[in-house]
C-alpha cells in the first residue's frame, strides 16, 4: 500500500502547548511522523511518494473561506500587533456574547479557535497546507483505483471544523479528502473515526449531510476533550439526520468493549455502502498514550485493521492523534499490515 508523506510538516514546530496550566513541550510533535515514517520504511509497507499541490480549492469546499484566510495570515498579523510569544487565544464568545469577528489579531484568535492548547507559530500554516496535500494525494490515488492509500498526516485535521481550529488540528485533511472523493466518482463516503477523541470538526462539517456518513467511537466527552460534541444524541440534523454516529466510551475501555463499538460502526458503514471510506486513524487509544484513556494494546491495531479491511472498500487511513511517540509507529502500520 502506498504512503504520501511530506518533509514540509516539520515547518509545524511550537514551542508551546498550554497544559495543565502550564507551556510545555507539545505532545504534537515532528518525531510522531519521523517514527511512523520509519516504522512505514522497516516493514516494507510500500512506496512513499511526495504529495502534488492541490492548491485552496478542495480546502474551500469543507471549510469557510474567510477562516482559511485567517489561518494564512494569522502568524503575520500576531507578530504584526507587536505580540513576542505564540499565539494562543485568551477569550472566547462564550454564552450571551456576541459571536461576531473582531478585528484584533488576539479577538479574531478566539472567534476562530475551539480550544487554547494550539498555539499558532511560524510556519504552522505552511504545514497544514501541506499536510491537507498528503491527504488529498492519497485521496487521488483510491479514485485512480487503489484498494488503499496511507496519508501520514501532520499537523492532524479531525478537530478542525468548517471554521475552527484547535486540538493540535488546522485543516481538516479527512473532511477535505472525502470530500475529494465525492467529487471524484463516489456517490456516497463513509468516515470512521478511531482516533480516541472524537472528530468534532469532521462531525461539524458533515452534519446536516446524508451523503457523507461519519461514525466515531471516542472517549466519552463528559471526562475527555472535547468535551463539547461527541455525545451520542448527536445524530445529524436535517437532511443529515442518521447519519452522524457517536460511540462514546468509559475510561479503561480495552479491546473487547471497543471491539463492540467498532462491530456496531462497521454494521452501519456496510449499511450506508458507500463507494469509499476514510479511517481517521488516531492511536491514541493505546494504553500508554499521555493524555488518553482507553486500554488498547499494540497487537490490537493489527486485529481492529483486520476488521475494516474485511469491510472490501477502497479505504483511505488518514493520520490523526497518537502520542505515546515511542509507540506510534508500530501501532498506526499494524493497523495497515492487512491492506499491504
Ligand atoms: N488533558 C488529536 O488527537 N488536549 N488531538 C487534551 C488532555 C487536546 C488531541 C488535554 C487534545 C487534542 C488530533
Ligand atoms: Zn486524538
Amino acid at each position: 500500500m502506498i504512503t504520501v508523506y511530506s518533509e514540509k510538516h516539520l515547518l509545524r514546530n511550537p514551542r508551546t502547548e498550554l497544559y495543565g496550566g502550564e507551556l510545555v513541550a507539545p505532545h504534537e510533535c515532528a518525531q510522531r511522523a519521523e517514527f511512523v515514517l520509519d516504522r512505514v520504511k522497516a516493514t516494507g509497507l510500500g512506496d512513499i511518494i511526495a504529495p502534488s499541490q492541490f492548491g485552496l480549492e478542495p480546502v474551500v469546499r469543507v471549510h469557510d473561506a474567510e477562516f482559511v484566510e485567517f489561518l494564512r495570515s494569522a502568524w503575520t498579523e500576531w507578530l504584526a500587533a507587536g505580540n513576542r510569544g505564540e499565539a494562543i487565544p485568551d477569550c472566547w464568545p462564550a454564552r450571551r456574547m456576541a459571536v461576531r469577528r473582531p478585528n484584533s489579531i488576539t479577538g479574531k484568535l478566539g472567534y476562530y479557535a475551539m480550544a487554547a492548547e494550539t498555539s499558532i507559530s511560524a510556519g504552522s500554516w505552511e504545514a497544514a497546507c501541506a499536510s491537507a496535500d498528503v491527504a488529498l494525494t492519497a485521496a487521488a490515488r483510491l479514485a485512480t483505483g487503489e484498494r488503499g492509500a496511507f496519508a501520514l498526516c501532520r499537523p492532524p485535521g479531525h478537530h478542525a471544523a468548517r471554521d475552527l481550529y484547535g486540538g493540535y488540528c488546522f485543516l481538516n485533511n479527512a473532511a477535505i479528502a472525502a470530500q475529494y472523493l465525492r467529487d471524484h466518482g463516489n456517490e456516497r463516503v463513509a468516515i470512521l473515526d478511531v482516533d480516541f477523541h472524537h472528530g468534532n470538526g469532521t462531525q461539524d462539517i458533515f452534519y446536516a449531510r446524508s451523503d457523507v456518513l461519519y461514525c466515531s467511537i471516542h472517549g466519552d466527552p463528559l471526562d475527555a476533550f472535547p468535551y463539547f460534541a461527541g455525545y451520542a444524541d448527536e445524530i445529524g440534523s436535517g437532511e443529515g439526520t442518521g447519519y452522524n454516529l457517536n460511540l462514546p466510551l468509559p475510561r479503561g475501555t480495552d479491546f473487547r468493549v471497543w471491539r463492540a463499538a467498532l462491530e456496531t460502526a462497521l454494521a452501519r458503514i456496510v449499511k450506508f455502502a458507500p463507494g469509499a471510506l476514510v479511517v481517521s486513524l488516531g492511536v491514541d487509544t493505546f494504553e500508554n498514550d499521555p493524555i488518553s484513556f482507553f486500554k488498547l494494546k499494540t497487537d490490537d491495531f493489527v486485529r481492529y485493521g483486520r476488521l475494516i479491511s474485511a469491510l472490501g472498500l477502497p479505504t483511505l487511513f488518514v493520520l490523526e492523534g497518537g502520542y505515546a511517540v515511542a509507540e506510534i509507529g508500530v501501532n498506526a502500520v499494524n493497523v495497515l499490515q492487512e491492506f499491504a
